[in-house]
């Protein structure tokens, strides 16, 4: 008998998102099971009874909370293959530092970029914007955050991505290539990685959400 893992994952999910491009880049098979997160299941609020959020990944009769620390469990259990961690601990501090960054300064910025109106939405712009400026000097002169290969703050940075080109429809350039060229040429390097766009919600669809999100919070 082969492992059974499965996924707890919402489509549009960035945190589910890692776990699942983590899969699809490590070619394990796995069931993608959708949680509806307005009405959630007895099993999502016993798997992760701490948050009560998804990604929740299921391997056998053990289950991990938390999308980084998932990732970061995947890559060790399935070691054989497309490693994400190097195996240099220097190298491996660095790509946790950054994952790190990612986690707590970009989606937090970006959520809030999101959810705030007039002047938070403009300053959330600017500390984005930052943000962005020292992302890009880190990627140097390499194809990946990883180095040569696809790795950890690949996985980590890269769902933001999906939500790309409806935000740039709505909010104009933020990340514009005269801006930002490594982070555009890397952010293309990754969307035509199988295990990155298979991952990728449909962009009508985003569209369509953020569009009914946006309506939802200006009848408020
Ligand atoms: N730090 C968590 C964040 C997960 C998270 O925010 N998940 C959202 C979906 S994108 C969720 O389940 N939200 C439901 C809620 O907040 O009640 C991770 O990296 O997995």
């Amino acid at each position: 008998m082969g492992d059974e893992v499965i996924l707890l994952n919402f489509w549009l999910s960035l945190y589910g998102m890692r776990v699942w491009i983590a899969l699809e880049e490590k070619g394990i098979k796995y069931e993608n099971r959708q949680e509806n997160i307005s009405n959630k299941s007895q099993l999502l609020l016993q798997m992760n009874p701490v948050h009560k959020k998804i990604p929740v990944l299921f391997h056998n009769s053990r289950h991990i909370c938390d999308s980084l620390i998932a990732v970061e469990y995947i890559d060790e259990v399935w070691n054989d293959q497309s490693p994400l961690l190097p195996s240099d601990p220097y190298q491996r501090s660095q790509a946790r530092f950054w994952s790190n960054y990612v986690d707590t300064k970009i989606y937090e910025i970006a959520v809030r970029f999101w959810n705030t109106k007039g002047q938070e939405k403009e300053a959330a712009r600017e500390e984005f914007l930052e943000c962005m400026k020292l992302l890009e000097e880190q990627l140097v002169d390499e194809p990946y955050f990883g180095g040569k290969n696809f790795g950890f703050v690949d996985v980590a940075l890269v769902s933001l991505f999906s939500y790309f080109y409806t935000f740039t429809s709505i909010y104009g350039n933020l990340i514009n290539e005269e801006r930002f060229p490594k982070i555009i040429a890397w952010a293309n390097r990754c969307i035509q990685k199988e295990c990155v766009f298979k991952c990728f919600p449909e962009e009508l669809k985003v569209k369509e959400h953020v569009s009914q999100k946006r309506k939802d919070s200006n009848s408020e």
